[in-house]
């Protein structure tokens, strides 16, 4: 069964407009780094609106929270939609956002036409989907899906020093609704693309069908301060020069390896960071990412025997803590193709395509048929304050979304 509705655009923009403000930076960015103030501002609101809609909610003990709107036959599985509305320090108004509140216009549009659905729907909102502050990404999602214990995950440490169960707790997100509490019949998460593509092909509707590998790596570089007029170029152990040739390295490794390989050096912190001081110690963080498992690990083994054999040469010591490591994942495709026939039917411009970013879907895939619909991201910039998608195909991608759940819950 397909609906004939179509959602309220405006309120949607509105909504969007109204949680973007929350966690706004003098340089126009949305900072709500996961378990902050603000992201406890954010998930209040949300909470405030799913009441609103009358949906009932649980929150689990890793603070993921559930917005359920009951259907006519709630022993079936219910659908699920949702993504997270935690930013990284420079976020736009939409990464995660869109999702979520995307899910609330389908509910609010819903009930605007009193339409009854078999499958109750639920919207999540999954906690540090980020990874900025407390890695891995995806936590909530993948401690949902059993991928991580809940010990585990209250247990990390930020990279401000906090401890994720102790700031669940503060901002009074630990939740005591059992874990896994639904049994999703599918999971449909929309999305912005955060790359060029829809943008550059001028297409309205992306069909998300895989998504890449994910290997994130904190590398700790110890060598030894010394004076920078003094020492003379073969006494040093510059834990400085050492970043910066790593940095250097995963650019080569990516440009040599070419397809779909890609690689970044996002955070470097040096000891003790002084103009004329060689660098006694460097943290620095390695993002690699591959389509093909066999290449992130062919990426993952150049970059290791790189690590050694500049330890050996700079006189260093080069530790690696392995922050995230998650396979390509490949989603339903008779759920991509769904998707393909509502942007169809609707006269919207779609293809199929591979996420470049990781989502709660890809943990979602683990438990239920799950896809990912995208809309464009002008100039394909994302985890940037100028982060933008045009309102109509924001709109339109909601309407996907509608179509999409609606048949899924009848
Ligand atoms: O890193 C990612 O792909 C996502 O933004 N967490
Ligand atoms: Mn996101
Ligand atoms: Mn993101």
């Amino acid at each position: 069964m397909t609906t004939q509705h179509s959602i309220n655009g405006s309120r949607l923009l509105r909504q969007l407009n109204t949680l973007a403000d929350i966690g706004r930076t003098d340089t126009n960015a949305c900072c709500r780094l996961a378990l902050t103030d603000e992201d406890k501002q954010g998930r209040d609101l949300i909470v405030r609106w799913m009441k609103e809609l009358g949906m009932e909610i649980s929150i689990d003990p890793i603070g993921n929270i559930f917005g359920v709107r009951a259907g006519s036959r709630p022993e079936l599985a219910p659908v699920m939609t949702g993504s997270h509305i935690d930013t990284v320090r420079t976020g736009g108004a939409y990464d995660g956002n869109y999702g979520v509140l995307g899910g609330l216009e389908v509910v609010a549009t819903l009930n605007d036409a009193q339409h009854t659905t078999e499958r109750s729907l639920v919207v999540g909102v999954f906690t540090n989907e980020e990874g900025a502050r407390f890695a891995p990404d995806m936590l909530g999602s993948l401690v949902y899906v059993g991928g991580m214990t809940i010990e585990d995950a209250l247990n990390v440490k930020a990279i401000d020093g906090a401890v994720l169960g102790d700031e669940l707790k503060r901002i009074g997100y630990y939740g005591n609704s059992a874990l896994g509490i639904h049994k999703p019949h599918a999971f449909v998460e929309l999305h912005i693309e955060q790359g060029p593509l829809l943008d550059i092909e001028g297409i309205k509707i992306g069909a998300v069908e895989n998504l890449q590998g994910i290997s994130w790596q904190e590398l700790t570089i110890v060598g030894q301060s010394n004076h920078a007029g003094t020492t003379p170029m073969y006494l040093r152990h510059d834990a400085g020069y050492a970043a910066s040739a790593i940095s250097h390295f995963v650019r080569e490794l990516t440009r040599s390896m070419g397809g779909n390989q890609v690689g970044t050096v996002g955070h470097v912190v040096l000891t003790p960071n002084l103009i004329n001081v060689i660098a006694a110690r460097a943290t620095i963080t390695v993002d690699l990412r591959n389509t093909d498992e066999a290449l992130l690990q062919q990426a993952e083994r150049a970059l290791n025997d790189f690590l050694k054999s500049l330890a050996e040469s700079e006189g260093v010591t080069i530790t690696s803590r392995q922050l995230a490591r998650f396979e390509p994942v490949t989603f339903d495709a008779a759920l991509a193709d769904r998707i393909a026939y509502h942007a169809g039917n609707m006269n919207l411009s779609h293809r199929r395509m591979t996420s470049g970013a990781g989502h709660d879907a890809q943990m979602l895939a683990r438990i239920c048929p799950t896809a990912m619909i995208f809309v464009p991201s002008v100039g394909g910039i994302s985890h940037n304050p100028a982060e933008h998608t045009d309102p109509a195909d924001l709109i339109a991608g909601a309407n996907v979304l509608l179509a999409t759940l609606t048949e899924l819950a009848h």
